[in-house]
């Protein structure tokens, strides 16, 4: 039987390489994202059959639930949710930071995971599917700037376990995903589009590729039905902890 992926922000990184992976697996996939072109060269790289694509912003309820409504019948079924589409916006230490950047952070990291969810739980309960969350490293190790970033990660990586909690006997499953640092457009989008700093913070440092991240989600999506990761956290070898920061004064 053919499953279908509903991936958010399949337009870049490790949303588009999980479409391409599920597609390989032989799954079918609904890929989201603002950007529409990139969404139509996804759809015509790997099969109008395969892929339907829904460009929305998903900060934008009612254009999700239009969207959600539009669904073609084989991709209405969606046996898989990857809650994917996120960012972080700056660098700044709290008291410098961008309040607009932090209201953008939640309304997508946040309040849209939490409405999209909320939205395919009927489906995803119906067919005994399954839920995965992009989470981060940021939601448990903090660092200067990473603030609402990483409260965001918090949020999703908890409401994954309260999830699982409320899912409970119901054959629907629920992963959250942790990773560290990995090379995709994250760092640009962060840095409104410096790729001098982009390249910077990676150089060198072998970090995930966005291939690693869609073999993972692919691994977790098609482990044996009683067999369920509640929360995987996975960083590049060369990164690791870098302990306290102590201020003192004489
Ligand atoms: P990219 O910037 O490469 O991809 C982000 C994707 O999210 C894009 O497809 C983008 O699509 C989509 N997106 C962002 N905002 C919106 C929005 N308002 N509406 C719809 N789609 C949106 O970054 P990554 O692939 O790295 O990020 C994917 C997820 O992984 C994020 O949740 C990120 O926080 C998380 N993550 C990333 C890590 C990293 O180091 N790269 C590490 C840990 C977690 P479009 O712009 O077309 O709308
Ligand atoms: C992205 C990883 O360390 O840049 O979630 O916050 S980090």
């Amino acid at each position: 039987m053919t499953r279908t992926a509903f991936i958010t922000g399949a337009t870049s990184g490790f949303g588009r390489a999980a479409a391409r992976r599920f597609v390989a697996g032989g799954w079918r996939v609904v890929a989201t994202g603002r950007r529409a072109e990139r969404l139509q060269a996804l759809a015509a790289e790997l099969g109008p059959e395969r892929v339907h694509t829904a460009c929305f912003d998903v900060r934008d309820e009612a254009a999700m639930r239009a969207a959600l409504d539009a669904l073609p019948a084989p991709f209405r079924d969606v046996d898989l949710l990857v809650n994917n589409a996120g960012l972080a916006l700056g660098t700044k230490p709290a008291p410098q930071a961008s309040l607009a950047d932090w209201h953008t952070m939640i309304d997508t990291n946040v309040r849209a995971l939490a409405t999209l969810t909320h939205a395919l739980l009927p489906t995803l309960i119906a067919r005994r599917g399954a839920i995965i969350n992009v989470s981060s490293t940021a939601a448990r190790y903090p660092y200067p700037g990473g603030n609402v970033y990483g409260g965001t990660k918090a949020f999703v990586s908890q409401f994954s376990l309260g999830l699982r909690a409320d899912l409970h006997g119901t054959g629907v499953r629920v992963t959250t995903l942790e990773p560290g640092m990995a090379e995709t457009e994250f760092t640009l989008v962060r840095t409104h589009g410096d790729q001098a700093a982009s390249d910077a913070l990676y150089r060198g440092a072998q970090p995930i590729t966005a291939e690693d991240i869609a073999q993972t989600l692919f691994w977790i999506a098609t482990l044996p039905p009683h067999l369920n990761v509640n929360r995987l956290e996975l960083m590049p070898t060369r990164q690791s902890f870098a302990g306290f920061q102590v201020h003192r004064e004489d």
